[in-house]
């Protein structure tokens, strides 16, 4: 297995059914990643010490999805240079609205790529550390360019009775 370029990264067990969204895609398109629970709050010795070496390890994004008091994206982005996509996992309490607030307000000098609420969001967040992988990986580049020719030639000109 070919070393990880892409991190992604999730609070809790719960979040990943939503952030297997973006391992999927990252799958498809042949992106080599981990997956890790890195908790902001349970456990943040461990957060600390993964956006201390995410840089040195060759990590070139970290897609992280968070629900509720969602503070890890923020935090890791203040411990590494590496581009943080956050994700808000929907919450049951108040749908998601809290955790896209908790990871949207970040302070001047610590930005986090905000996705939208959800599995869409973790789309794209795989998506978006794909995009970044492939400006120096033209194969990577080739395949993603492929891949949204996929999407748009699935899309029916005309709607159709279901
Ligand atoms: C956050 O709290 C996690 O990201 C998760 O979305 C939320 C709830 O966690 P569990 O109580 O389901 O472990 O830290």
């Amino acid at each position: 297995m070919a070393e990880p370029k892409v991190g992604i990264v999730m609070g809790s067990q719960s979040d990943w059914p939503t952030m297997k969204e973006a391992a999927r895609i990252l799958d498809e398109l042949g992106v080599p990643y981990e997956a890790r629970i890195v908790s902001a709050h349970r456990t943040p010795d461990r957060l600390w010490s993964y956006g201390k070496e995410a840089a040195g390890r060759g990590l070139m994004a970290i897609v992280a999805g968070a629900g509720g008091a969602a503070h890890l994206p923020g935090m890791l982005a203040s411990k590494t240079r590496v581009p943080v996509i956050g994700v808000p996992v929907q919450t049951k309490a108040l749908g998601g609205l809290d955790s896209l607030y908790s990871i949207v307000q970040m302070p001047r000098g610590f930005p986090v790529a905000t996705m939208a609420i959800g599995a869409a969001g973790a789309v794209n967040g795989g998506l978006m550390a794909a995009q970044i992988v492939a400006l120096s990986d033209p194969g990577l580049a080739g395949r993603i360019d492929g891949w949204r020719d996929d999407l748009s030639a699935s899309i029916p000109e005309e709607p159709r009775d279901e």
